[in-house]
């Protein structure tokens, strides 16, 4: 079965995952486009998808006959909206992160896919999928004993003017939020965010950078570094220190070169390119499952830990040094 998928936002991210389903990836097509600024579903449709149809609304693209399922790649904000309405047409839905802004607003999303009965929502969280976060998964689960700490860094070479302090944790941070959990197969109980002297490339609205230090259930204490402003590159460090051993991540794939007496690595700078494989494997997971009717991956109780994990994460920006407790409802049985 060939899945026909509607695309509602062909912004940065909808765009490339539009090429990536019409010529990367086998079983499905896109049928349908509809994003606020109609001159970016035109140019999708022309570059990547030309017997796509376009729709004035996300509405009316998830209602459409020949949409089998959705991709929700609009800003977070209008996240939500497109979701539900996906859950109500009984349509399965990949949503990139965040599944919604608002720990409220995930949480009517996870009520209405229950009360659906099965699972249709897949969360962009694509370092699931990654090669290296993988092997990493391994190494932790069987060779270094227990995990203990964890140290982190998630470094943007810059970021727009319209990004802002929070953004750092519900745009950038949530990222680790997810992928630590599913790594050390673990909750968090508390954050906290501390801010070290202010980089001078930092926009006036970003507070840049930051150190968010979480806490587990199981006692692993986790710091990671948030710089969006670090200039050299796009950078990702993690190192998990167990009581036997440590594991870092793998670095991605590069060519060393001796040139002008210099021993070099490129670094990238983009995370298109540095998750490359990722994204083509989560949707790879979205395709296959969204031809049986279902979803797969990170759920959206994924996503609405995350979107708790972020509200704490900003109150402890908001009253940095303090410690934020973090609480979760129980897991209902369609996800556990
Ligand atoms: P973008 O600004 O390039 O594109 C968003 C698009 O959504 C724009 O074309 C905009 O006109 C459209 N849009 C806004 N409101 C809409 C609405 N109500 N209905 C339909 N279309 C609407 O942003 P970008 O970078 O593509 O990000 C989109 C989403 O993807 C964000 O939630 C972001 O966090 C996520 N993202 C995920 C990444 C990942 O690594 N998984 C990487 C980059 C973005
Ligand atoms: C962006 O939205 C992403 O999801 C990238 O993976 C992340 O590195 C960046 O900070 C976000 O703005």
């Amino acid at each position: 079965m060939t899945v026909k998928i509607g695309v509602i936002g062909t912004g940065m991210i909808g765009r490339d995952h539009a090429r990536r389903i019409q010529n990367v990836l086998a079983g499905a097509e896109i049928v349908a486009l509809s994003d606020v600024n109609p001159d970016g579903a035109k140019a999708v449709q022309s570059d990547i998808a030309p017997a796509a149809k376009i729709y004035a609304t996300g509405e009316d693209l998830i209602a459409a006959p020949e949409v089998d399922a959705v991709l929700v790649t609009s800003w977070g904000a209008t996240h939500e909206q497109y979701v539900l309405a996906s859950i109500a047409a009984g349509k399965p839905c990949f949503c990139e992160k965040p599944l919604a802004t608002t720990a409220e607003g995930a949480k009517r999303i996870v009520d209405a896919e229950v009360a659906h009965g099965t699972r249709l929502v897949q969360v962009g969280f694509m370092r699931r999928y990654d090669a290296g976060y993988r092997l990493l998964k391994q190494v932790v689960d069987s060779q270094i004993g227990a995990p203990l700490m964890v140290h982190a860094a998630h470094r943007n070479p810059t970021v727009p003017e319209q990004y802002i302090t929070p953004m750092a944790i519900h745009d950038t941070l949530i990222h680790e939020i997810d992928v630590f959990r599913w790594l050390l197969d673990d909750d968090y109980v508390s954050a906290q965010v501390v801010f070290p002297r202010r980089s001078g490339h930092a926009h006036a609205k970003v507070a840049d950078p930051q150190i968010v230090l979480l806490e587990t259930k199981k006692g692993i204490r986790i710091d990671v570094e948030v710089f969006v402003n670090c200039r050299y590159g796009y950078d990702i460090q993690c190192q998990v220190v167990g009581e036997e051993g440590l594991a870092n991540l793998p670095e991605p794939m590069s060519i060393v070169t001796r040139k002008d007496a210099k021993l070099q690595n490129a670094i990238m700078t983009d995370w298109k390119d540095r998750f490359i494989d990722s994204y083509d494997v989560e949707l790879k997971d979205f395709i296959e499952a969204a031809s049986r009717g279902t979803a797969s991956g990170p759920s959206s109780w994924d996503g609405f830990v995350a979107a708790i994990t972020s509200d704490a994460c900003v109150e402890a920006q908001e009253k940095s040094g303090q410690i934020v407790p973090i609480t979760l409802p129980e897991t209902p049985a369609l996800y556990r």
